[in-house]
């Protein structure tokens, strides 16, 4: 009990780490076998190492602790890239541990090697290789604390199989939370100034909400200045969205109108957010470098703020205690502008996110399944999402209300889906869990679904099969109109494959099947998987013959 794997999985599970998830291999068998000994720490055997770097990216997601992947060496390691680049664009925290060859074989190109400084040099905080056994536990706590700081991001920690379980005296590397910062009382006073005069003010907020309680004190901001909020990409569960102050996500697909109308805001209060690439709508609003509205940017992470907009206000600072600060003493009088420009919002985003009713020759339109999910999810539901067209209507539509959870990849890659569910539900095994994929994503990443199977996991499994990676095919119809290739997919019988795999299935293939079809899916005590045919006609662009 006293190696050096011990002791990193001690430092591990002072922090609460209390789940990993593995590929096995040759070149860290030191550190399972000293796994054997942690039994409070949950073991998720997976296939294939994305499955396993996306099933420790939710968890952490969920958590807010560092969700920790153990990957072989080389091939593992390669697998596994692309779960640490979601990390690193979702900014969440992650660990990434992977055996590395005998210290004496180090740079001589041995069989499997790869220089992990090199291979993840730009995309992870941190990427240290350990020399010396004693090094590991405090090598465990370093990767804990730079994974949680600042902007949270995946760390890689490299174990040579020489100095796994070697002895070690075992320090204690613990340290407790950090109290999050709030500016000065001088600068809240300036701030509360700006927000009691602005006309048009707009709340931009952020992953930085995710925090305990930041869903609670980000409405209670919202609500006593009536200040509309619009959410940094894809965090569509941190504030209602059926709010009278919701006024949209910040995404991939907003109409012109709603951002000309969000351009004529005299107060942006950036909360939380990195205001990053697709928020900012490909770095266009605001105004770049100079916004024109007062910009006010606070996040948790100095390299951040005012990295793109230079902020009139730029506070690096906890977002959570910053929209505390900023609760006015008593009720605030607010301009009558106010009330008519919250609800201008309102009415632009009521205008494209009603239903749409659109008929399809070729197959069921996703959004009619989504809306039976809508009708039938539990309050407090996680849903899970791959990369694909067929999640728009889970954006535009789909309607959170926290504590429901978006769990979807910043990233926008594939294959995410179903290991998050897997995750999801494995933490929270009280709440309902619904996964919804592409043909496209779940032939990348699917076999992760045994597990719910092995695990008895009751998630629902929502297959959208158009026989096509439709968000490509769109893309080429748009700029190479007429000239397919690459995109048509000939796909399994999905129906038969869950059954294969252990699991009640159906297929739908009828709209008006699809409402008893999720009832029946929702209704079990374990995984259930419904394929179906959906329309890839609704989703590409009409083509005008003249
Ligand atoms: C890992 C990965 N590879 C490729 C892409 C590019 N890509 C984005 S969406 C998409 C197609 C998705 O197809 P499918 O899962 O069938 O969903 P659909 O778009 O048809 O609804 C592709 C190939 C990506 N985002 N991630």
């Amino acid at each position: 009990m006293n190696s050096s794997s011990h002791a990193l999985l001690s430092v591990f599970q002072a922090h609460g780490i209390d789940r990993v998830f593995l590929v096995p291999g040759e070149s860290y068998l030191g550190i399972l076998n000293a796994l054997y000994d942690f039994p409070g720490i949950d073991a998720v055997t997976c296939r294939h190492e994305a499955g396993a770097g996306f099933m420790a990216v939710a968890d952490a997601r969920l958590t807010r602790r560092p969700g920790v992947a153990l990957v072989s060496r080389g091939p593992g390691a390669s697998n596994v890239a692309i779960a640490v680049h979601t990390a690193q664009q979702d900014a969440i925290p992650m660990i990434l541990i992977v055996g590395q060859v005998p210290r004496a074989d180090l740079r001589r190109e041995a069989f499997q090697e790869i220089d992990y400084q090199r291979m993840y040099g730009t995309i992870a905080k941190w990427v240290f290789e350990v020399t010396d056994p004693g090094q590991l536990a405090e090598a465990a706590f370093k990767a804990i604390r730079l994974a949680t700081s600042g902007t949270p991001g995946p760390v890689v920690l490299v174990v040579p199989e020489d100095l796994q379980q070697q002895p070690v005296a075992r320090p204690q590397w613990t340290a407790p939370g950090h109290a999050g910062t709030r500016p000065d009382d001088a600068t809240v006073h300036q701030l509360l100034g700006r927000i009691e005069a602005a006309e048009r003010p707009l709340i931009v907020a952020g992953g930085g909400f995710e925090a305990p309680g930041g869903r609670e004190a980000l409405s209670a901001l919202a609500e006593a200045w009536q200040i509309p909020v619009a959410l940094s990409f894809r965090r569509h569960d941190i504030f209602s969205n059926l709010h009278p102050l919701y006024a949209g996500e910040l995404g991939l697909a907003n109409p012109n109108a709603q951002i000309d109308a969000f351009r004529q805001s005299d107060l942006i209060l950036a909360l939380g957010t990195r205001f990053g690439d697709i928020t900012s709508q490909g770095y266009s609003f605001p105004d770049l470098p100079r916004p024109a509205q007062t910009f006010v940017h606070a996040c948790a992470d100095d390299h951040m703020v005012g990295l793109h907009f230079t902020p009139d206000f730029g506070l690096v600072c906890d977002p959570v205690e910053l929209a505390r600060a900023l609760m006015p003493a008593a009720i605030p009088e607010i301009p009558p502008a106010r009330t008519v420009w919250a609800r201008q919002l309102q009415e632009i985003r009521e205008g494209f996110t009603a239903w749409p009713r659109r008929s399809a020759g070729d197959g069921i339109d996703f959004a009619q399944v989504v809306k039976c999910v809508r009708e039938q999810a539990s309050a407090d539901a996680i849903v899970c999402l791959d990369a694909g067209t067929f999640a728009a209507p889970v954006y535009r539509h789909f309607g959170f209300v926290p504590p429901q959870r978006l769990m979807s990849p910043l990233s926008g890659t594939m294959g995410y889906g179903t290991p998050a569910a897997i995750a999801s539900q494995l933490r929270f095994p009280g709440r309902q869990v619904i996964c919804m994929v592409g043909d496209g994503g779940f032939m990348m990443t699917g076999n992760e679904m045994i597990a719910a199977v092995e695990r008895k996991l009751p998630i629902l499994f929502i297959l959208a099969n158009n026989g096509s990676y439709a968000s490509i095919r769109i893309q080429q119809e748009l700029h190479y109109p007429g000239r397919v290739l690459g995109t048509g997919l000939f796909n399994p019988d999905f129906e038969q494959l869950a059954r294969a795999f252990g699991m009640q299935a159906q297929r739908v293939v009828r709209s008006e099947d699809v409402a008893a079809a999720v009832k029946r899916g929702l209704a079990g005590d374990g995984p259930h998987f419904i394929e179906v045919k959906t329309s890839l006609s609704v989703t590409l662009p009409q083509r005008h013959s003249d």
